[in-house]
């Protein structure tokens, strides 16, 4: 415990006295809404005084500040998180027993905050935690959409978008900073006019609409440090406010267009994962956050610093995949139109500054503008990017003479597009993937004539996620068993789990680690049934697939294959089967028609599967509406089996395989991301590998794919499962799911047949499924393999990835507030 607030008499009476001065209401009346805000303004009340002593400790050590930009940030409720990172969650917890109040139902009463989408986004949220459990300075930089992630309703088994009106309330863990605001520009012209005494010519950028950005800043706590960073989302206002006389002096037209700018800019997250949609407000959304983010680094750097030529001594952009990179041009635009610099300068100045992460290899998430939409966007920011397109160019012919398809295959600009992922590599001193196989396929295939040109560059950072939030929150249990065992070091240093190993064969440690899962499975059945109002037996497997719906991700083969045991069982009986529940939780972008008839599909199998008496309950399906980082945190406790079964090459790193792994749940999966890693760390004989390698699948991709046909005419049981999505088996409508066939048989829709190798990968995928139920069946040994895999989890805290980055990409300095 590190502050006296938590004392739990002081704590009673600051929430009391928050709830009168709310609500004008005694603690008997209020509602568990208005309880759960009361109890976070006390806590903010403790967070504000460490943030304003860290600010000070930042003042007076002045170390260098990465600004982690990013157009996501998936941070999960903040309540529960702070809490455990102020050491402050036991005591809390039983004050509000006293009080009558249960804490968990209070942290429920907490919107999820989902400014992002999966994977990058909880990322960047896992980042924040790291940066300041290890005493980092740093600032998330990213936007205050009004609308995070839409809610997911399941109607007819089908998805339906509800809009998350996160807001509604307010938001206790918020902090507005008006003082802060700055001004960003869109459209306009730019004006080139010659300086005769400097002989040089400046641009000048006139006929814009403004925007007005204000800054919301919300506290990111270290563990136990004191320290609390901080994340500043931007939020979008108009210049002046719309006034009705402005109609008289006949600049109507623009307030009302400078209005509506401001109230779209940040009104809702694109809910696109892995895709790139090219849409103008995507854009403008991505200028005003970045522009309003350096304008504000570059003005905190120069309170302290006049040589604005050292800026990358004491500052560093991370670009969170090519979403920010518009960044190197606008660092440019401000360094020479604003500071005054000449091109050189100014190219060094950012070229030390910016770095870039890059998240995928899918080809339809790369962004590339058209250069109409881009430079009449932003006219001024179009023409610099142009001028580093030509220098970049220069430099690719000095290196490759004569070679036009190096040219061809690398410029900035081409074929009528601004591509960003090569402006963010020309540009940045660092490019990394975020696993070692995604990065040696960057190198070796993606991006393999940058690698050629600037080999220097290319690094790799494997991902991570936080043991605070996916551990000590959100398996208790489990965290307080290993905290009796090995001491609490583990919370802030993961690589201390390797010292559960010595249990692995101790018959009392594994009953112990086995008992605490099966609560969690009672956990999670209970919220199954709450939620989805389906029965599940905790005793069963509980195999899960959380994730987004997409379809290199492949659910679609995890649920045919449950067709394939449903016939099997149906066929034989008698057969010896270890009952198990299917667990799905998937989002599918709005846009999606296939993801989200692959929601359709999961749920009509369901149906069958579930109300089919003559299967006496050995297979159940669930699909849990709405996942999101709150019930994850349930979810990944409560699993025995963890499902990733990406087509190798195509998940870049994946992060749910590591907090699966950490909770004791054995991988099923694919040699692809971070799984080469785990099962790297865990040894392959605890987790259950199958399928083509990527290797495979790249040559296959080279060479015009494969022929699934030659696996349907030839496999019987395969041919039975794929029929059954056309014959009626699972929806009455014999088209519902055509679609979905002639995506694994045909061309028709795609330029390939089974793009994603579901066919060539499914009598894999079955034998391994096969050996998992042969492993369950062996109790301690199966408790054994579980038990390792949380012993062999230690590399993949996000402490360690931060480390990393600050180690060979940022450089930063260690920060230590109020000494203890
Ligand atoms: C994801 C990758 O798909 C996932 O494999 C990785 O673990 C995660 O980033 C964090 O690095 N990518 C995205 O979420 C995404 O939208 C496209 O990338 C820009």
């Amino acid at each position: 415990m590190t502050n006296e607030m938590f004392k739990k008499e002081a704590f009673k009476k600051s929430v009391k006295d928050n709830v009168k001065f709310l609500y004008r209401k005694t603690i008997e009346e209020a509602t568990q809404e208005q309880i759960f805000q009361a109890v976070s303004y006390t806590v903010k009340d403790v967070i504000i005084d460490n943030w304003l002593e860290t600010q000070k400790a930042y003042d007076e050590q002045d170390p260098k500040i990465v600004y982690y930009m990013s157009m996501e940030f998936l941070m999960g409720r903040a309540l529960g998180n702070n809490l455990i990172n102020l050491c402050g969650y036991g005591e809390v917890k039983e004050a509000l027993e006293e009080l009558g109040f249960d804490l968990n139902c209070i942290e429920d009463q907490e919107p999820d905050p989902a400014l992002g989408n999966g994977g990058l986004g909880r990322l960047a949220a896992c980042f924040l935690d790291s940066l300041a459990t290890l005493n980092y300075a740093a600032y998330g930089c990213g936007i205050r959409y009004h609308y995070g992630m839409f809610k997911q309703q399941i109607k007819d088994g089908y998805q339906i978008e509800v809009p998350d009106n996160w807001l509604k309330n307010g938001y206790p863990f918020e902090l507005r900073r008006p003082e802060y605001a700055k001004e960003v520009h869109f459209g306009g012209y730019v004006r080139a006019e010659y300086d005769a005494e400097k002989g040089a010519t400046r641009f000048i950028h006139e006929g814009y609409q403004a925007v007005k950005a204000i800054p919301y800043d919300m506290p990111i706590t270290g563990y136990d440090n004191d320290v609390v960073n901080t994340l500043r989302i931007w939020d979008a206002e108009p210049i002046v406010d719309f006034e009705l006389d402005s109609f008289d002096k006949g600049d109507y037209k623009k307030a009302v267009e400078q209005e509506n700018l401001a109230r779209n800019i940040v009104e809702v997250l694109y809910p696109n994962d892995n895709h790139y949609a090219g849409k103008e407000l995507r854009l403008k959304q991505q200028y005003f956050f970045v522009s309003a983010s350096l304008q504000e680094a570059i003005a905190k750097y120069k309170k302290k610093h006049d040589d604005i030529h050292k800026l990358y001594e004491k500052v560093t952009f991370q670009m969170n995949d090519t979403h920010p990179t518009v960044a190197v041009a606008e660092l440019m635009r401000i360094l020479m139109d604003e500071e005054g610099l000449g091109w050189d300068e100014a190219w060094e100045i950012t070229t030390k500054s910016v770095a870039y992460t890059n998240h995928t290899i899918m080809s339809e998430a790369l962004e590339k503008w058209p250069i109409e939409l881009f430079s009449r966007l932003l006219p001024r920011v179009y023409q610099i990017i142009e001028e580093i397109n030509r220098r970049f160019i220069a430099e690719i012919q000095a290196k490759y003479p004569g070679n036009y398809e190096k040219i061809k295959k690398m410029a900035i600009i081409y074929d009528g597009q601004v591509k960003m992922a090569h402006l963010a590599i020309a540009a940045g001193y660092s490019v990394n993937g975020v696993a070692r196989l995604h990065t040696e396929i960057l190198k070796n295939q993606e991006l393999r004539d940058f690698y050629e040109m600037m080999p220097e560059k290319f690094n790799n950072k494997t991902n991570g996620i936080t043991q605070r939030r996916f551990l000590l929150h959100a398996n208790p249990l489990l965290a307080d068993w290993i905290t009796e065992h090995i001491g609490p070091d583990w919370i802030t240093d993961l690589s201390q789990l390797k010292k559960l190993k010595v249990y692995a064969d101790d018959e009392k440690a594994l009953q112990e680690f086995m008992n605490i899962k099966f609560k969690n499975k009672e956990r999670l059945a209970k919220y199954i049934l709450e939620h989805n109002g389906v029965e599940v037996d905790p005793h069963s497997i509980f195999d899960v697939q959380v994730k987004r719906l997409h379809e290199y991700k492949r659910q679609l083969l995890n649920i045919l294959h449950v067709i394939y045991l449903y016939n099997q069982i149906k066929m034989h009986p008698e057969m010896e089967f270890y009952p198990r529940t299917f667990i799905f939780g998937a989002k599918a972008s709005a846009g999606y028609a296939t993801a989200k008839k692959i929601i359709k599909l999961i749920n009509s199998v369901a149906d069958v599967v579930n109300n089919d008496a003559s299967i006496n309950g050995k297979i159940k399906v669930v699909f849990i509406e709405n996942y999101r980082v709150s019930n994850a945190e349930i979810i990944f406790a409560a699993a025995d089996v963890s499902e990733q079964i990406s087509t190798a090459s195509k998940e870049a790193s994946g992060t749910g395989n590591m907090k699966f792994m950490l909770n004791g749940a054995p991988t099923l999966g694919t040699m692809d991301g971070a799984n080469v890693e785990i099962v790297e760390e865990v040894g392959a004989e605890n987790a259950f590998i199958f399928g083509l390698s990527s290797d495979e699948v790249i040559n296959y991709e080279n060479n015009g794919g494969y022929d699934p046909n030659v696996i349907y005419n030839t496999d019987e049981e395969i041919r039975q499962v794929l029929m059954q999505l056309i014959n009626g088996t699972f929806s009455s409508d014999t088209e519902l799911f055509r679609d979905l066939y002639d995506s694994l048989l045909t061309n028709k829709n795609t330029d390939r047949a089974d793009r994603y190798f579901i066919l060539a990968d499914f009598r894999s995928y079955a034998d391994a499924q096969k050996r998992v139920e042969e492993a369950y069946k062996d109790e301690k040994g199966w408790a054994k393999k579980a038990l390792l895999n949380t012993a062999c989890s230690g590399k993949f805290t996000s402490d360690r990835t931060i480390q990393e980055y600050v180690d060979d990409i940022w450089h930063l300095d260690k920060v230590i507030v109020r000494k203890k």
